[in-house]
């Protein structure tokens, strides 16, 4: 067997279904391999979109995503991709080519050190310099890419390596991951933070949004009955529809939500990472926080928790309810605010005027998408928007990208959205200038037959930097 028949063996062996991206010369063999496997290539015009989609497909389904380019040019466009995974905790693998490294008949004719550039953006960064080392490191791969926390990795495949003759070695059978849940100790001194606390509130982040989680956190919040607003990222992590919401951080301070965080006594604040833009700023003053995920909180000068609860997310928060179930007194004590932050989601939402108002725009947004339907937003200024304003009834139906805020990636990530869930409405939302960035995918996605609609926010601006200067020169001028 090849090198590049293993490398496609092993995808197999992983249940990889298909592959975005850009063959070069120096991918001929794993092309030819991949033709006579089950593994769909699915050809990009542009590696940065594989990338995108690659990482969404991550997002979505908590499985890697595996995308494909050459040496060099190639790979050295996947970089704003693996950085978009890495930041956003998305589970990717990555294979580019190289030149042979036995011997060098086209010396350094494009070549860069992939290997080095990608080790900053990745869990992991490996030429695979013999073939019999295949399955072993693609397994570790997989294994590395969808462990918390989630990321991308990285693989280079030599041609030569490529093309070489492996020996006879069997495949890593892949099993379920394995995550202890949290201490008896931990779980005792959160449950007496929550008894004692008099007005609680229940933040839900990044990490929130695991396609795995979603029933076990709408158990605990139906359990619990404590109200909870989320981050950018943690949205829809529990259905919107749900009277206990509260509201979606989209600023850091003074947005609507912050009238109840503001009056918190204690956040349970589960997965919360701080790859976000702040949705509160921790103070000496102000509420104590309890920091639930599946690894521990990153320090930083406005989130340092004051208890933990770290390990496996669902079942350490099932254990948490069992303590706490029934004898919450103050469990409502913030909802009284509920209906006054919620009515401000609603100003301007029918105004008729135009340019339309960022609200209408969502307001009517919301009512052609069904329930299930996945809305996947570019970066612009209408993301504040539809993150504070659209209310979400299903997990992971608003995606979004609060982490490294790429423009570009909005069209990639409806891609996948759409070859995922074919029968779900989706509609990609990007603004004029980030439409723009990969403009050149809606090829791709007539190509793919895919229905999939786009709205583009025209503006005639990068709206957002606009609005940036417009405020300094008011702050200039008092
Ligand atoms: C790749 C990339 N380049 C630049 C930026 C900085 N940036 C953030 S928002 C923005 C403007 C976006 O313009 P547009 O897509 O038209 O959306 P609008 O704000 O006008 O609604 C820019 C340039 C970025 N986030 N990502
Ligand atoms: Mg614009």
């Amino acid at each position: 067997m090849k090198g590049s028949d293993l490398l496609v063996a092993a995808l197999e062996n992983e249940g990889v279904e298909q592959i975005f991206g850009v063959p070069g010369e120096e991918n001929l063999d794993v092309v030819e391999s991949l033709r006579r496997s089950r593994i769909k290539l699915i050809v990009t015009r542009h590696e940065q979109a594989a990338a995108f989609m690659a990482a969404t497909h991550g997002r979505l389904t908590g499985k890697p995503g595996v995308c494909l380019a050459t040496l060099g040019p190639g790979a050295l466009n996947l970089t704003t991709g693996a950085a978009f995974a890495l930041l956003g905790a998305m589970p990717m693998v990555m294979i580019t080519g190289q030149k042979g490294i036995l011997s060098h008949k086209q010396a350094l004719f494009q070549v860069v050190d992939i290997v080095s550039t990608m080790a900053p953006l990745t869990k992991m960064a490996r030429q695979i310099v013999s073939a019999a080392t295949i399955p072993s490191i693609v397994r570790e791969a997989f294994r590395l890419a969808q462990q918390e926390r989630l990321g991308p990795v990285h693989l280079e495949l030599p041609e030569d390596i490529a093309h070489e003759m492996a020996p006879d070695v069997p495949l890593v059978m892949p099993h379920p991951i394995e995550m202890p849940v949290a201490q008896d100790a931990a779980l005792d001194r959160a449950a007496d933070l929550i008894l004692r606390a008099e007005r609680p509130l229940v933040m839900l982040g990044a990490a929130a949004s695991r396609p795995k989680l979603a029933e076990a956190l709408s158990q605990f919040v139906r359990r619990l009955r404590i109200p909870f607003f989320n981050t950018q990222m943690g949205k829809g992590a529990v259905a919107g529809g749900s009277n206990l919401y509260m509201g979606t951080a989209a600023l850091s301070e003074r947005d609507y939500v912050h009238q109840a965080i503001d009056r918190a006594d204690l956040i349970i604040a589960i997965g919360h990472d701080t790859v976000e833009k702040p949705p509160f700023i921790m103070g000496p003053k102000g509420p104590k926080v309890l920091h639930v995920s599946y690894l521990p909180a990153t320090v930083e000068e406005v989130y340092f928790p004051h208890a933990e609860v770290v390990g496996d997310v669902g079942p350490s928060l099932m254990l948490l309810a069992d303590r706490l179930e029934g004898k919450l007194k103050n469990a409502g004590a913030l909802l009284p605010l509920r209906s006054g932050i919620l009515a401000r989601l609603i100003e301007r939402a029918d105004e008729s005027r135009f340019p339309l108002t960022p609200q209408r725009i969502v307001h009517d947004v919301r009512h052609v998408m069904p329930a299930d339907g996945i809305v996947c937003l570019d970066n612009g200024m209408y993301k504040i928007w539809f993150a504070r304003n659209y209310r979400t009834q299903v997990a992971n139906t608003l995606v979004l990208d609060n982490a490294l805020a790429t423009m570009g990636a909005g069209l990639p990530a409806g891609i996948m959205a759409a070859l995922l869930h074919p029968r779900r409405r989706v509609l990609a939302v990007c603004g004029d200038g980030g439409f723009m960035m990969n403009a050149q995918e809606l090829e791709t996605a007539v190509r793919l037959r895919l229905d999939l609609v786009v709205l583009v926010l025209q503006d005639d601006a990068y709206g957002m930097i606009r609005w940036k200067q417009a405020f300094r020169r008011v702050r200039a001028r008092s």
